[in-house]
């Protein structure tokens, strides 16, 4: 593989159809970085999932920019590094920013791919075709509301819907989604908005029969996840709280949780992602793929991904019209009638990014070159 010559840092603004709304609070725009890399006439993308706040991580889209810039794209100079798996080596010395690193990581392997003329699906070692999709389903501003959206989903095709819930929308709001879907493939996810203290309100949501409840507690509490999880027959999933396959495992032998949800960007990389996939699949702990409201580019790079064989649950992997009006990518990401979103097939991640849309898009850019 030739030299990386030179990468590119773009800023961007867009909308959602319908805003997102978490125990975190509720967002109408997503801003985020795109990571270009160019070798020998081939461009590479990635794309930064750090959100312009520090709510879901302490990473931002500023800690993500200085960092790219900084450290981790002289990096890739100085060492004329073009291979994602030395990447990944090399970035280790630097402590966190996981969602920096992953969005240089992941236009690195979309150059591969390009080089090799591969889709990503087929490097990575994926198995499917196509891939199982659900949809998460922010908080609404009533019961009936977020019912209404549950239908329209239904309607499209999605095989499991996800709602968010926080102390006070919680156990009322299920029941009524119950009382409408009794047998609704359902889960839950919290964003680690409760606490131990609040055990008695999650231990009476097994009655929902969910397929999993998400993240209960704040991120680095493996411990008392351990402590819910045996007191709760729902199985819990770690989303916040795995950050490594080193925690994977402890959360293994903790009993922390019986799923786990996997976001390149919380973890640093696909090849992270591909060590926690392996680690989990030896010890027969289900994963899924989660998802960061990306741009078509992301989703595309998250597929490929969800190709792997213990991707075992639908995916927070939806249509491009899901989020965005009009997608970065074409062609743009659909859903079937059946639920599932099909592999592409093109080398690299196998959409191809629209210029003109990334440049309306665009707040700010910078190209930084090899010296
Ligand atoms: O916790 O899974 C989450 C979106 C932003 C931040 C965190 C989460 C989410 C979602 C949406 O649930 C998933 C998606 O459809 O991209
Ligand atoms: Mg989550």
């Amino acid at each position: 593989m030739g030299n990386i010559e030179r990468a590119e840092l773009i800023l961007l603004r867009l909308p959602y159809v319908h805003f997102f709304e978490t125990s975190f609070g509720r967002e109408e725009e997503r801003e985020f970085i795109l990571v270009k890399v160019h070798s020998g006439g081939i461009c590479g993308y990635g794309e930064v999932v750090a959100d312009k706040s520090p709510l879901y991580s302490y990473e931002t889209t500023s800690t993500a920019w200085s960092v790219l810039k900084d450290f981790l794209i002289p990096l890739v100079f100085e060492h004329s590094i073009s291979d994602p798996q030395l990447f990944h080596e090399e970035a280790k010395k630097y402590r966190g920013h996981p969602m920096a690193k992953a969005g240089l990581e992941l236009a690195l392997w979309d150059i591969q791919g390009k080089q090799e003329e591969k889709p990503l699906w087929k490097i990575y070692g994926g198995v499917k075709r196509e891939i199982p999709s659900g949809v998460s389903i922010g908080i609404q501003d009533s019961v009936s509301e977020l019912v209404d959206r549950i239908q329209s989903f239904l309607k499209k095709g999605y095989q499991r819907i996800k709602v968010k819930i926080k102390p006070g929308w919680d156990g009322k709001v299920l029941k009524e989604i119950r009382k409408t879907f009794p047998d609704l493939a359902l889960q839950a996810d919290a964003n680690g908005a409760y606490s131990l203290n609040d055990r008695e309100t999650l231990k009476r949501l097994d009655e929902f029969k969910l397929i999993m409840l998400e993240q209960p507690f704040p991120p680095y509490d493996l411990w008392d996840h351990s402590r819910l999880q045996k007191e709760l027959e729902t199985p819990l999933c770690l989303d916040e709280s795995i950050i490594s396959v080193d925690t994977a495992r402890k959360a293994f032998e903790m009993e922390s949780c019986r799923i786990i949800n996997i976001k390149v960007g919380r973890v640093g990389g696909i090849v992270e992602s591909r060590k926690i996939h392996d680690f989990c699949q030896e010890k027969d702990i289900p994963v899924w793929c989660g998802g960061m409201l990306e741009s078509g580019i992301g989703r595309a790079h998250n597929i490929h991904l969800a190709t792997l064989p213990n991707f075992r649950y639908p995916n927070d992997l939806s249509a491009s019209k899901r989020y965005y009006a009009q997608d970065l990518v074409e062609p743009q990401i659909e859903v079937s009638q059946e639920g599932t979103i099909r592999v592409p097939e093109s080398p690299g991640i196998g959409v191809s990014p629209q210029e003109d849309r990334i440049e309306r898009a665009t707040l700010k850019r910078e190209v930084i070159k090899s010296s």
